[in-house]
């Protein structure tokens, strides 16, 4: 593991997890998504469909359709409760972030090799003081972030399969997105692809 520090706030934890912690984390996500299976959200007002799919574990879980983005309490599907946050994931965050109230929301995006996320910032949670964790899995991705403006310059960096980031403080609120997928860059997902995994505090302590 190799801990890098790409902007002020934001830190790369490369290969935080080997090969095993991945494939127990991926374990424990496909027994969870029987019970709250992947969706295509929808953009507000157009309700265009997102290239990624979705869905949540924790107790509440960001969606968007027309009526916009928020955070709702039960899958948009099956109206169940989302499923419990993995404890493997809620110990990363621990051990990683020093903001002393669990995360509420585990957002789960899967991207095949077509899949890309628009620049954007996250801004839909109260508890801006609260760091964002954020874990790859499968394929390679070109992640680009920026600052808290959309105009200025972006940096690119590839994230890979069993790496971890986190963005505190003045992070929070920068400009992110992932411009593509290298696909078959990694064997992790049997149908391939990239999952990620984005751990939020929604409400403040
Ligand atoms: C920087 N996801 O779900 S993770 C998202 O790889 C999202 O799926 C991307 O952006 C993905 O909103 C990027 C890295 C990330 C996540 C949240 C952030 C970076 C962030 C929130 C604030 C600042
Ligand atoms: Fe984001």
């Amino acid at each position: 593991m190799a801990v890098v520090s790409l902007a002020p706030g934001v830190t790369l934890w490369r290969e935080k997890l080997s090969r095993a912690e991945q494939l127990d984390l991926l374990a424990q996500i496909q027994e969870r998504l029987r019970d709250a299976p992947f969706y295509k959200p929808l953009m507000p007002k157009s309700g265009t469909p997102f290239s990624v799919e979705e869905t949540n574990f924790g107790s509440l879980g960001w969606f968007s359709d027309r009526a916009g983005y928020r955070y709702v309490a039960e899958h948009p599907l099956t109206q169940k409760p989302w499923p419990a946050i993995p404890g493997a994931l809620l110990a990363l965050w621990d051990e990683t972030t020093a903001y002393g109230a669990p995360p509420e929301c585990c957002l789960v995006n899967r991207y095949g090799s077509a899949a890309k996320m628009g620049l954007h910032q996250d801004r839909d949670e109260q508890a801006l003081d609260a760091p964002v964790l954020s874990v790859s899995l499968g394929d390679d991705a070109v992640f680009r972030f920026g600052g808290a403006t959309r105009k200025g310059p972006t940096q690119s960096v590839v994230l890979s399969s069993g790496d971890v980031l986190t963005f505190g403080g003045p992070a929070r609120r920068m400009f992110h997105g992932i411009d593509r997928i290298r696909a078959g860059s990694s064997t992790l997902l049997p149908g391939g692809g990239r999952i990620n995994l984005t751990l939020r505090r929604v409400n403040p302590k």
